[in-house]
């Protein structure tokens, strides 16, 4: 199997921006793992691990885990056999420094990468996340989340189209009509191809 087929693809995007949501369709249709650094963090917390205790408590007041908490789960789930083929990143790279270590200290090269921006405007953001009624998707929570994304992760934007790796995308419509924005750039992409 050639690792040159294998797709690599970084979710990137504000909160509620619907990173997951679109994850999840893509996970399905290409056949490649989906890590949500969130979701398994969240895991973390309702088993009451040591971890997962420390994690909801940042989670709950809006911040982000620390960088080597969150490298430490990364770097061992793309370990696992099923990311040779690919894998999407969801909810991570989220500051320059994770963006960092994904290069240095996990072995993916950033120009590898396909790293679609969904681009949602603030007050829908706000709408859908209440709507959608998680623990951390209290307005003021909200509020915080979205100033923690503007000053740790939008940075990231810069980063990866300096390094040919930004597909920018729109992310409103229909989660359906988002998910053809995105297989029309994914184009060749196929886990299950390769
Ligand atoms: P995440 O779990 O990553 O969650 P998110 O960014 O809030 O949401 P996402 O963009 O995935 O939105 P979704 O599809 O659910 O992060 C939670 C917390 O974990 C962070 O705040 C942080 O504390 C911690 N964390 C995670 N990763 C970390 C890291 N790398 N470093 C440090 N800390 C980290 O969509 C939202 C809602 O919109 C849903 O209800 C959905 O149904 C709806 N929706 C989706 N698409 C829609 C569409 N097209 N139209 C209308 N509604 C839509």
């Amino acid at each position: 199997m050639s690792l040159a087929h294998a797709c690599r693809i970084v979710l990137l995007g504000p909160p509620g921006a619907g990173k997951g949501t679109q994850a999840q369709k893509l996970a399905r249709r290409l056949g490649i793992p989906h890590i949500s650094t969130g979701a398994i963090l969240r895991a973390e917390a309702a088993r009451g691990t040591d971890l997962g205790r420390r994690a909801a408590a940042l989670m709950e007041r809006g911040e982000l885990v620390p960088d080597d908490v969150v490298l430490e789960i990364v770097q061992a789930r793309l370990e696992q056999d099923d990311c040779r083929r690919g894998f999407i990143l969801d909810g991570f790279p989220r500051s320059l420094a994770q963006a960092e270590a994904l290069e240095r200290e996990c072995g993916v090269a950033s120009a590898g990468l396909r790293v679609l921006s969904l681009d949602v405007p603030s007050e829908e953001l706000v709408k859908r996340m209440v709507l959608r009624g998680r623990k951390d998707d209290r307005e003021d929570v909200i509020r915080a989340r979205l100033e923690v994304y503007r000053q740790q992760t939008e940075p990231l934007i810069a980063f990866y189209r300096e390094r040919g790796a930004l597909v920018p995308i729109d992310g409103i419509g229909s989660t359906e009509e988002v998910f053809e924005r995105l297989m029309v750039q994914l184009g060749s992409c196929d886990g299950r191809a390769s």
